[in-house]
């Protein structure tokens, strides 16, 4: 473990764990912002509501889905994708709020990814037993840029694996606050969430809610 407080005097105290080169998790740096986030997500999901998504195999979802941002991330039987406006509404997403760029940038920047500016923010909630499987972001245009990916409410276990599918996944607990980076030789690694236990959190309920930050165009 890397104990390591960012220097941001805004920035919540927090420390870093190293996961592999190019990838840490920020252990509770979205902390202080918790009640704008969330206050956040519900403006954000009144525009746009949590859809349950298919994958282009015709798998259900079992994570609702929505986006902010200029470019949204859906997929469907046309495949996975970016798009500027809602499949259902055909209206642009909601524009992400200040406070979401600055925080994804500021965790982007504590990793060593200086000039993240994300374009794409795909809001994920996740009831009892939904989870996601084993996959890469790759539906991106610029690899370079990392991935930050912001957990709250409920407690999940996220998996961190290698390049290939069938690599050995680490297995990282994550809770309210805390906030993953990878990029650079981890951008292209295989992660996913395992099943999520019932429970109650203060501010979410039986909610976890995750908000992934990407730069798509
Ligand atoms: O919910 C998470 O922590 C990860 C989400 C994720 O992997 C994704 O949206 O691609």
């Amino acid at each position: 473990m890397n104990l390591d407080l960012f220097d941001h005097p805004d920035f919540h105290p927090h420390w870093r764990e190293d996961l592999c080169p190019g990838a840490a998790v920020l252990r509770g740096a979205a902390l202080a912002d918790e009640s704008e986030l969330l206050r956040a997500i519900e403006s954000i999901a009144r525009l746009m509501p949590f859809q349950y998504r298919a994958t282009p195999g015709g798998y259900a979802m079992s994570v609702a889905m929505t986006n902010c941002g200029e470019l949204g991330w859906v997929t469907d039987s046309r495949g996975y994708r970016y798009q500027a406006t809602s499949p259902e509404s055909h209206h642009p997403w909601p524009a992400m709020p200040d406070l979401f760029r600055t925080l994804a940038m500021r965790a982007a920047r504590e990793v060593g990814f200086n000039d993240f500016v994300p374009d794409a923010c795909l809001i994920n909630r996740y009831q009892p037993g939904a989870k996601m499987s084993l996959h890469q972001d790759k539906d991106e245009v610029d690899l370079a840029q990392p991935i930050v990916s912001v957990s709250l409410g409920l407690p999940a276990i996220f998996q961190f694996g290698g390049l290939e599918r069938s690599d050995k996944t680490q297995r990282v607990n994550l809770t309210h606050g805390d906030v993953v980076v990878w990029g650079g030789a981890a951008r292209l690694r295989y992660h996913g969430v395992l099943p999520l236990k019932a429970g109650e959190h203060p501010l979410t309920g039986q909610y976890r809610f995750n908000l992934t930050f990407r730069k798509a165009r």
